[in-house]
């Protein structure tokens, strides 16, 4: 401003005014309207809302308190609660050290991956009827496949069990695939509906696509049985179905790598076309290097070649292509003998140690006394505890006990350790002392969680409340 008044000054007559009219131009950027245009353009924007997972994450973060417990997420802890670098990662780290990164690694490493969850000797790859694309994680590899759902298949929706992950409902949000449910879990009896589940699958229009969990179901902890899945798999051929396995746990539901991929083999032994979205993030412990895969089961091989062209090309668009270090640590990993038999042994380890948690648990509420019926803790398989506690239950750990976990009442069992069980015990004793035996019982989300803006630490439970009506079965529409 003062630049401009000392040169206009310095203007001998009205009519040398253009170059103080630049200067004036040139002032408009003053600090006034710089910021106010700055701020101008994104005015509209709101808060997003708090992520029902990682926003668990965040408030643990924020409290200081020593006792503080996060069974939020869903990522594997060691007995002193400690993220974990599996030897057999470390190994292969060492040997893939200085080894040049190109893109020929997604060769082997889509390769061994497929091998790992269709089956070492599955003729398939034989057949070259996969295609298979690295992806970042599982959680990429379900965007990549809901987009290549929207791209061929515009008509169709995705079938989701209720409950799922949170976030598969924004990934096909996202994606603008239409959602609608399917029923899986039986609050009562804290069981697989199964009934439930087989009349939606009969009851969906013919060709329709369903997500499956295959192994150690999130949030629920329970897993068909084989011949659950066996009679599944039939009424999916009666309708013509699509089935896409959501692998992000293999080797935590039995402790054996190959036995989690039992729906996927009923299934192939059928003569299904399947979509496989696998994840290393847990049973890996590489959760900072998002490595996953995603696969497509085609006709033939011609069909795969196309599939993976368009795969590529919708990866091209949003993200190029993932990084490799981590692809390159897997492949080492599942090609190596000794390294992929040190897996093996790292992953029974891992879950022997949930396992014997949730028994230490569970033997710790009845000592105290509780008159809860505790059973699931121990009959539920996998990294969760699908609880049954209750909002209130759940503000009321955090606020009194600074134990965190997500609204639903799942507890990452991940989380508890020998130094922490009898806190997290107690705790659970104390919030629920007020209830009877059968009164744990989840009430199912009534709409989308994606739709919904969910509180973290709701002042209030009766903001919760809103997401429950005790009705398992709803369809939606995203437009
Ligand atoms: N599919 C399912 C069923 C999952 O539970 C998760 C992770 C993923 C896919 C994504 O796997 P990534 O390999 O990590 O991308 N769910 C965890 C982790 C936290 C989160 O929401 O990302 C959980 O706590 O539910």
């Amino acid at each position: 401003m003062s630049a401009h008044l000392n040169l206009s000054c310095k203007s001998p007559t009205p009519e040398l005014k253009p170059p103080k009219i630049t200067i004036m131009w040139r002032n408009l950027g003053t600090k006034r309207s710089i910021s106010k245009s700055r701020h101008g353009w994104w005015r509209n924007v709101p808060i997003a809302p708090k992520d029902p997972i990682l926003g668990v994450t965040e408030a643990f973060i924020a409290d200081t308190n020593p006792n503080k417990i996060n069974l939020g997420v869903g990522s594997y802890r060691d007995d002193e609660g400690k993220p974990v670098v599996l030897q057999c990662v470390g190994k292969a780290a060492a040997l893939i050290d200085g080894e040049f990164q190109s893109g020929e690694s997604d060769l082997s490493f889509v390769t061994e991956s497929v091998k790992l969850a269709y089956g070492e000797n599955s003729g398939l790859m034989q057949e070259r009827r996969v295609a298979g694309v690295p992806a970042l994680s599982g959680t990429g590899a379900c965007r990549l496949f809901a987009e290549f759902q929207r791209r061929f298949q515009p008509e169709s929706s995705i079938y989701l069990p209720m409950p799922t992950w949170s976030n598969h409902h924004m990934i096909w949000r996202d994606a603008l695939v239409p959602q609608r449910t399917y029923r899986y879990y039986d609050s009562e009896s804290k069981r697989l509906h199964f009934a439930a589940l087989m009349n939606d699958v009969k009851n969906a229009p013919e060709r329709s696509l369903f997500l499956l969990h295959p192994c150690a179901h999130n949030p629920t902890g329970i897993d068909p049985s084989e011949e659950q899945w066996r009679e599944i798999s039939h009424l999916f051929q009666v309708k013509k179905h699509f089935p896409f396995f959501d692998m992000a746990y293999q080797g935590f539901a039995t402790g054996d790598l190959q036995k989690d991929t039992k729906a996927l083999r009923v299934f192939l032994n059928d003569g299904h076309l399947i979509g496989c979205a696998q994840s290393f993030t847990k049973n890996m412990g590489l959760s900072g290097q998002r490595v996953g895969c995603l696969s497509i089961l085609c006709a033939d091989e011609r069909q795969a070649i196309a599939v993976k062209s368009q795969l590529h090309q919708i990866a091209r668009a949003m993200y190029g292509k993932p990084p490799v270090h981590g692809a390159l640590l897997v492949s080492k990993i599942l090609s190596d003998p000794d390294l992929k038999a040190l897996w093996v042994h790292e992953v029974k380890g891992m879950v022997d140690r949930i396992s014997g948690m949730r028994t230490t648990l569970h033997g710790k509420l009845e000592k105290l006394g509780s008159s809860v019926d505790w059973k699931h803790i121990v009959k539920q398989i996998g990294m969760f505890c699908y609880s049954g506690l209750k909002p209130e239950h759940v503000d009321r750990l955090a606020r009194e006990f600074h134990i965190y976990m997500t609204y639903d009442g799942r507890l990452s069992m991940a989380g508890v350790t020998n130094a922490n069980v009898d806190y997290l015990a107690n705790a659970l004793h104390e919030v629920t002392k007020s209830e009877g035996a059968s009164s744990l019982v989840v009430s199912l989300p009534k709409a989308p969680i994606a739709e919904q803006t969910l509180p973290i630490l709701a002042d209030s439970s009766a903001q919760w409340e809103e997401f429950f009506d005790g009705d398992s079965r709803q369809d939606f529409i995203v437009d």
